[in-house]
């Protein structure tokens, strides 16, 4: 009885093997047939001589791409099979699972893959998007740990609305009504008022927002930051500049060479420290650069910020540039405000190429302050009173953070069409499934 070694295709060494993989293809001849398996790891070819194994050639005979076998028999070197020089000659194979015909194939439209998402994914150009995507965060997460930080994981759901402007879910919570998580924003607070001091989460958001464009998703992942003893929000973008940096720089040494071979992209390490502009000056770059008509105190439309990021992309050369100090009036509640500049806040959004992917901020840890600042928005301060506002009337640091959007900073790094495909499982407001 030979002692089958069980392994990835690519660990697989010459000698008695045992394979689990896909099929590829059959190509079945008269006296021969050639069956090429792939895993994550690569792809293999087996070949039959029908004369020597008829019953393992009737097996594969009747096997179509994407079933799944587990292989035994000999690899052995064979210099005329291009795959690897080497080939596996079976002496059984298993059936795990046969495969239907695929409903799709590379024609096939965005929102037809993404109904058989989990075939679309096959792809292992689509792997990498999600290979490069736990190297991000990886990369970033140990800047984080680096740094100290802790990493806390908080609820979906909650009693209130965190960022008035944006949609929210409304659930049946028992006879109550609850909201799902527009952002983890009252609970990564509530961990500076905890004394955590620096804290990360990495939770799912969810937005009930009808758009159909290429950066807006239903639900997304959030990398959210909550830091303590800031003294502007400077201190927050200097984090965030460091810690991006650390994410993209561990994609680039981990996959950059893979990314350029097969998306054809290349992941540029940022230099430090981004550009940064006040929201004054863009409002100045706009009107005297642009040509565009923004008066001071407006929020930026699409045109105004496709305007602004191709400037800020002419002029400084970088993928990334933060804009800081909007008006207060377009800000959430609970952004500080400038002390000596009236109607402005220490805010501020990085954009990268051009997509935000940030808002951040300096909170308001003033517990009267931030009531006001509630009323000023047209919401009773009494309706947070004691899942928000009572944070910070028991002592709470200085403190600010910003939100990452996960799935847009792998859209703009691999230079992703449409946040459908740089999301593992896509939401948005007409998909629900898979
Ligand atoms: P904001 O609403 O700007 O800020 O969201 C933070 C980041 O989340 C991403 N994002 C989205 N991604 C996909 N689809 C959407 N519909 C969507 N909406 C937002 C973006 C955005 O920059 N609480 C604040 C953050 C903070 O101040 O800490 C907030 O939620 O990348």
């Amino acid at each position: 009885m030979e002692n089958y070694i069980k392994s990835s295709i690519s660990e697989a060494k010459l000698g008695p093997v045992e394979i689990w993989a896909w099929i590829e293809k059959v190509r079945d001849t008269k006296s021969m047939q050639f069956i090429v398996l792939k895993d994550r790891s690569g792809k293999m070819q087996v070949t039959v001589e029908k004369e020597k194994t008829p019953e393992i050639a009737e097996v594969f005979s009747k096997l179509t791409s994407d079933c799944y076998v587990i292989v035994r028999g000999e690899l052995v070197e064979n210099s005329f099979v291009k795959l690897g020089n080497k080939e596996i000659l079976p002496t059984s194979v298993s059936v795990e699972s046969y495969a239907e015909i695929s409903p799709i194939d590379s024609e096939s439209s965005i929102d037809q893959r993404l109904d058989y998402r989990w075939i679309d994914l096959r792809d292992e150009k689509k792997r990498l998007i999600f290979e490069v995507q736990t190297a991000l965060t990886q990369g970033m997460r140990n800047y984080c740990l680096d740094n100290n930080f802790i990493e806390v994981h908080c609820p979906t759901t909650s009693a209130n609305e965190s960022e008035s402007g944006a949609g929210v879910f409304e659930v049946k919570y028992f006879d109550k009504k609850a909201y799902l998580i527009q952002s983890p924003q009252f609970y990564k607070q509530m961990a500076i008022a905890s004394g955590f001091e620096k804290v990360f989460i990495s939770t799912p958001v969810f937005r009930a927002e009808k758009s159909h464009t290429r950066k807006h998703a239903t639900e997304f992942s959030g990398f959210d930051i909550e830091i303590a003893n800031v003294e502007s929000e400077e201190d927050v973008m200097a984090f965030e500049e460091n810690m991006l940096h650390a994410g993209i720089k561990l994609v680039s040494e981990k996959y950059g060479e893979k990314v350029k071979e097969l998306l054809g992209v290349d992941i540029v390490v940022p230099t430090l420290p981004f550009p940064r502009i006040t929201m004054k000056e863009a409002y100045q770059i706009l009107r005297d650069e642009c040509k565009y008509e923004i008066k001071d105190g407006d929020d930026f439309d699409t045109q105004a910020e496709n305007l602004l990021t191709e400037y800020m992309s002419k002029k400084t050369g970088h993928e990334f540039f933060f804009v800081k100090n909007y008006p207060s009036k377009v800000r959430a509640f609970y952004t500080m405000k400038k002390d000596d500049e009236p109607g402005y806040s220490k805010s501020y959004d990085l954009y990268f190429k051009d997509i935000e992917i940030t808002s951040g901020a300096q909170r308001e840890h003033r517990a009267d302050i931030l009531a006001n600042q509630i009323a000023e928005k047209g919401i009773d301060p009494k309706t947070m009173q004691k899942n928000y506002i009572d944070f910070f009337k028991y002592g709470c640091p200085p403190h600010g953070g910003f939100g990452l959007g996960l799935d847009r900073l792998t859209m703009i790094l691999l230079n992703i069409e449409s946040i459908k495909e740089a999301m593992y499982i896509f939401r948005g407001p007409d998909r629900l499934t898979p």
